[in-house]
């Protein structure tokens, strides 16, 4: 039976950024991905990086196409019926944020990965044994032949319909979900961006985000009926929506172009507590999930690899287990600073209802945020991700 330190379940960003940074500290692990390398490099999703996200995958070493080819935003546009604000993150909360694809660091980091040949692509029927026990095992399926490893630790990076934390038994967990009457239709063009930095746009028809890839390739979304079905957004339906929904100066410059990918996602708010189940701990998706409003589901994930990866390099390095017993409260504090924030944030810039009186607040509060150095000092500070200094998680 084949044996290792940490089982890893999941090769999207969480899985494979622990693994490698597991592998800088010495400590070896091994990676069970259900689907293929191609199909999860596929996957369009994040697109904007919190500076602490960018330095711990530099420190992971996978930083050198991130930086060549990544955009550095130093401030965004709110813009909304009667008027626009930029948020200066820069000069507010002395910090960028990179603009560079979740498909890009998938790349990277499998790459980084196939050169160590420790993730299995393809695992099929994971299970988890002995997470109580002190040396919990895996068994799953692949390429038809049954395995199983023992481990120390499993890490569950298996996002929100894994498996890991379906294996803890229900009344040792709380799930808190908040469901968003509304979802994103997201469309990637090979079409220069509207502007130079992301446009988040509040208006009567609803909201749209305008951000991009590259400076010829454009990401745009635009807040649409949670039963909607993509077969019902033609390329012209979205071109004509999103430019209905954007100022008019913006709407000028708009370039429209075939879809290269095409997708709605709903939108949720999810926190898993604990974080940890004896010898299971919990990471990324697998854990929590916010509205992609606030940019913040992708750098939560990185944000919790970053506490876990320095808990078992501390186990194994010193014998102590006080960074892991810590993980799962240092970990949530931060889940749900970003929770927080990429709600407000939600609730703020969607048609929420044709409540008029619901309308009115959200437009009291980006006035108050176009007026208020101290509200746009809020948002900037979150927007580019709240310090890891002591004291804050
Ligand atoms: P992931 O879901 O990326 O990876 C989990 C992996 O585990 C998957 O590859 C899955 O195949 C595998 N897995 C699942 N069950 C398994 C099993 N039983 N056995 C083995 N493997 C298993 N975030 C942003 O910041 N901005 C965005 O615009 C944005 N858009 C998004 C759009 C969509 C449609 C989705 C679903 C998410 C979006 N996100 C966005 C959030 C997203 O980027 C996640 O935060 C990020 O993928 C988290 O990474 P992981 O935790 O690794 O989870
Ligand atoms: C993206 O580029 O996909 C993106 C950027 C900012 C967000 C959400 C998505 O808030």
């Amino acid at each position: 039976m084949r044996s290792t330190q940490i089982v890893i379940i999941g090769g999207g960003p969480a899985g494979l950024l622990l693994s490698q940074l597991l592998s800088l500290y010495g400590v070896d692990s091994l990676v069970l991905e259900r689907q293929t390398r191609e199909y999860v490099e596929a996957r369009v999703r994040a697109g904007l990086l919190e500076w602490t996200t960018v330095e711990l995958l530099q420190k992971a070493g996978v930083g050198e196409r991130m930086l060549r080819e990544g955009l550095v935003h130093d401030g965004f546009v709110l813009a909304f019926p009667d008027g626009h604000h930029r948020i200066d993150l820069k000069g507010l909360a002395g910090r960028s944020v990179l603009v560079y694809g979740q498909t890009e660091i998938q790349r990277d980091l499998s790459e980084a990965r196939a050169a160590a040949g420790t993730v299995i692509w393809g695992a099929r029927e994971v299970s988890l044994h002995g997470l109580d026990s002190s040396h919990p095992s895996v068994t799953y399926n692949h390429r038809g032949s049954p395995e199983e490893v023992r481990c120390d630790f499993i890490a569950g990076c298996d996002g929100a319909h894994g498996v890991c934390r379906a294996s803890v038994p229900q009344d040792r967990l709380t799930i808190y979900e908040r469901v968003y009457p509304f979802g994103w239709m997201g469309v990637l063009a090979d079409v220069p961006p509207v502007s130079d930095e992301l446009v988040y746009a509040n208006h009567t028809r609803g909201f749209a985000l305008c951000s991009m890839r590259s400076r010829t390739r454009s990401r745009y979304y635009v807040q649409c009926p949670l039963e909607d079905a993509v077969t019902q957004w033609p390329d012209e339906r979205f071109w004509a929506e999103l430019q209905a929904r954007l100022p008019t100066h913006y709407a000028a410059q708009l370039t429209a172009g075939p879809s290269i990918e095409k997708s709605i996602a709903a939108l949720r708010s999810v926190v898993t507590e604990p974080m940890r189940f004896g010898r299971l701990f919990l990471a990324g998706d697998a854990a929590h999930i916010v509205p992609p409003t606030g940019a913040k589901g992708l750098n939560l994930a990185a944000s919790d690899v970053r506490l876990l990866s320095q808990a078992f390099a501390e186990f194994y390095r010193a014998g102590t287990t006080m960074l892991l017993d810590e993980y799962s409260a240092r970990a949530l504090d931060r889940v749900w600073k970003a929770t927080r924030f990429s709600w407000w944030f939600t609730i703020l810039m969607h048609k929420l209802s044709a409540d008029p009186f619901a309308q009115r607040l959200q437009l009291a509060e980006l006035h108050y945020l176009a007026q208020s150095s101290a509200a746009s000092r809020s948002v900037a500070e979150n927007y580019v991700g709240l310090s890891f200094a002591a004291g804050a998680a």
